[in-house]
């Protein structure tokens, strides 16, 4: 027998036939279904004959957990895999977790949560049946160990479930996991960390879909115990998260920090919430428990946390239940407050400032967000006030960190009342992302997009979909770029993607990049000692700019995403810190800040540094992933190395990619850091091997570049000839 199917049954007569229903159906054959009534009576399973159901019962009205545990003892198969009676499967739910073949660890899907009964629909709209064209994606890569995908299931602590994984029975067996029957609300808590804890290999298909119901009806369905909410479920939750960390290593980053990322968000939702409503007694009560509790806290949640939730941890690890409270409350007054503000500027935008003359020689300036001086808004500004002083205002858009600019310019934080102001009035925009979805295109209005890198990844509409944003996502694109006037293409490749993948039918600037013209300046060597004593790299040692890209699945929460160095510095240092010093350049996305103070001397993290162009300018090599950097670089002919440990997660389960990187990447691709240093020792070699691909890759994404792209694109955007006195 493959899989024990283990249904916890509490009489949830109405909804039993959908989940019966979707196990017959099954593509898969070889289970059993264990059906465990918890203080009630049998429902009439003769409909589906064809199935093998078993019954068992707890001894009354045990909860759930001990429903489960009836139902591991009468187990049979290889694996179990949980439902609750309320929800059902797709067709082939079994079989593509089957397919995973996890002996000694954990399968785990998809969930997907609905209002709607089997075969109706989605509460997007979607249809459940695939064959009536609904597709979904099927993922190739074998994911060893995929808990990352873990917080994509559960957006609390609450939400942690077993549902939809196929857990081997022999984890389960051979360390006597137990679900903890005292724990109404979270006792798939401590068992979920449990069996991962001892799981062989976690393997993560998207196509295991479980499909959990949604109720409306908290009185009579044990399912609700989601919604409820009250003082035993606060405390129960604090006690869950006690004993799930007794199963995690400490050594175990990942799962700690997951874990530990839960909980502080359950702190920030719930027990601060309580406080605020607690009598002083209780408050008294919670704080003791809460202030043993985050003892347990590890500190790799920190570097992921805002300002609020590290406060309210300051107060909770100081007992301090009436300042938590208090932070809590003014919190949410804060909130409220900012939604006030946020519909007041937007109503300013929408029905004055957008009503008043505009501003003909005002242009707003926008690059990463708001986050830096850079790319080619940088150098757009640059060369409109070196060849035409005067000739306009500028207002620069920063993310609420003053930018240091070499010319005269206004300065305003993103969002703010000063920015939808300008954003109303100036005549000319230059962004190198997208702007606000609301944003009102003027008539005169001149918006530049200069976009911000060949994509390797696949964009919005050749993505079939965009799993990980929001499921407007396609429709706020399309919306924003029909107000573009300019895109600057760098290469055919790009104008060809961009014209189908944003749908984009404006004017294209066949330019190259002006961000890329400081790759072609004669006086590079000068700049390149500059630039090294500015930032203190030894003018002696040779430059190793390590730049990958942000992975769509590894966050915290909304843009904040995580970065986990697989680059071994240590032996990186040890092997090559006679020669070389290496820079670190995280994606603008990333939340983490490594400190890389223990390799002082040796390595930087240059993260924050606002120009990539001119960490390009004093490297000679470059190690990069599927990041778009590696096109930009190519202009300088120096020697690119390619660590991409997780090639065929990224390329067959994140994005997808537009070319064949096998065939035209123009340097190796390297999978562990030995293989890096012995590339870098052998780089001469390396560059003799792959200067043929690199002349190819060069002919066909660096052709238009010439050192030159600012100024055409100055001149056909503002009118320009460049002969003006
Ligand atoms: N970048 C950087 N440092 C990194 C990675 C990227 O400064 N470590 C900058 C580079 O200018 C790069 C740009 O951000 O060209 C875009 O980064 P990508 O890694 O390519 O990723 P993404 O932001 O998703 O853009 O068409 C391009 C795509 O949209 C990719």
């Amino acid at each position: 027998m493959k899989i024990s199917v283990i249904v916890a049954y509490h009489d949830e007569k109405n909804y039993i036939r959908d989940c019966l229903g979707s196990l017959a159906e099954q593509s898969f054959h070889d289970f059993e279904v264990i059906m465990v009534c918890d203080g009630c009576d049998k429902p009439d399973v003769s409909e589906w004959n064809g199935l093998s159901i078993h019954f068992a019962r707890t001894g009354g009205a045990g909860g759930v957990a001990a429903a489960r545990n009836v139902g591991l003892d009468s187990a049979a198969g290889e694996y179990i895999f949980f439902m609750d009676a309320d929800d059902y499967l797709a067709s082939d739910t079994l079989e593509r977790l089957v397919e995973r073949e996890v002996p000694g660890g954990v399968a785990y899907g998809r969930l997907q949560s609905t209002w709607y009964s089997r075969k109706v629909y989605f509460d997007n709209g979607e249809e459940l049946d695939r064959q009536n064209g609904v597709e979904h994606k099927v993922y190739d890569g074998d994911m060893d160990n995929a808990y990352e995908y873990l917080p994509m299931r559960a957006k609390s602590l609450q939400g942690i479930t077993i549902l939809g994984m196929l857990i081997s029975r022999k984890v389960i067996q051979e360390h006597s996991i137990r679900f903890c029957e005292d724990l109404h609300y979270f006792s798939d808590l401590p068992f979920l960390m449990q069996v991962l804890s001892h799981a062989e290999k976690t393997s993560f298909c998207e196509d295991g879909l479980y499909i959990k119901r949604k109720h409306n009806d908290p009185v009579n369905l044990p399912s609700l115990l989601q919604a409820k909410d009250d003082e035993k479920k606060v405390f129960e939750g604090m006690e869950a998260y006690r004993r799930a960390k007794k199963f995690i290593p400490a050594q175990d980053e990942s799962k700690n920090q997951y874990l530990d990322y839960k909980f502080v968000k359950w702190l920030v939702t719930r027990i601060a919430s309580f406080l605020v409503e607690a009598k002083p007694a209780k408050q008294k009560e919670t704080a003791i428990v809460l202030q043993d509790t985050l003892k347990l806290l590890g500190n790799g949640v920190y570097r992921m946390l805002k300002h609020h939730p590290k406060k309210l941890i300051r107060y909770g690890m100081a007992g301090d239940a009436a300042g938590l409270a208090k932070k809590t409350r003014n919190h949410a007054r804060k909130q409220t407050l900012f939604r006030i503000c946020t519909s007041r500027k937007r109503y300013l935008y929408e029905k004055v400032f957008s009503k008043m003359k505009m501003m003909e020689d005002t242009v707003i300036f926008e690059s990463f967000f708001g986050k830096s001086y850079s790319d080619s808004p940088k150098y757009i500004f640059e060369y409109l006030n070196e060849k035409y002083p005067g000739k306009y205002n500028y207002m620069w858009v920063n993310a609420g960190k003053k930018l240091s600019l070499p010319y005269s310019s206004g300065q305003m934080k993103r969002f703010s009342f000063k920015y939808f102001y300008y954003m109303a009035r100036a005549k000319y925009i230059v962004f190198n992302g997208r702007q606000p979805q609301y944003f009102i295109k003027r008539k005169g209005n001149v918006f530049l997009e200069t976009w911000h890198g060949t994509p390797l990844k696949k964009l919005v509409f050749d993505m079939e979909d965009v799993t990980t944003a929001s499921p407007l996502y396609k429709e706020q694109f399309y919306i924003q770029t029909r107000s573009w006037d300019y895109l600057v293409a760098p290469n055919q490749f790009s104008e060809d993607i961009f014209r189908r993948a944003f749908m984009y039918d404006g004017k294209m600037l066949e330019t190259g990049y002006p961000r890329n013209d400081i790759l072609y300046r004669e006086d590079k060597e000068q700049r390149m000692r500059k630039i090294k004593l500015e930032l203190g790299i030894p003018e002696d040692k040779k430059v190793i700019l390590y730049a990958p890209t942000w992975r769509d699945d590894e966050f915290y929460g909304h843009a904040q995403y995580k970065f986990t160095l697989k680059l071994d510095l240590e032996q990186m240092k040890r092997e090559l810190g006679k020669e070389y010093v290496v820079i670190l350049r995280t994606h603008y996305f990333i939340a983490d800040f490594l400190d890389l103070s223990q390799y002082e001397g040796f390595a930087w993290n240059l993260s924050k540094y606002d120009d990539i162009a001119r960490l390009y300018l004093i490297s000679d090599i470059l190690i990069t992933d599927y990041s778009s950097v590696f096109f930009d670089y190519a202009n300088l002919r120096r020697p690119m190395l390619f660590f991409t440990y997780d090639l065929e997660k990224y390329r067959s389960v994140l994005r997808g990619f537009y070319m064949d990187v096998e065939e035209e990447l123009p340097g190796p691709m390297l999978f562990e850091t030995e293989e890096i240093i012995e590339s870098i020792r052998r780089i001469d070699e390396v560059k003799e091997e792959y200067q043929e691909k690199y002349d190819r890759f060069c002919k066909k994404y660096c052709s238009w570049e010439d050192g030159h792209a600012t100024e055409k694109v100055v001149h056909a955007v503002f009118g320009l000839t460049g002969q003006e006195k």
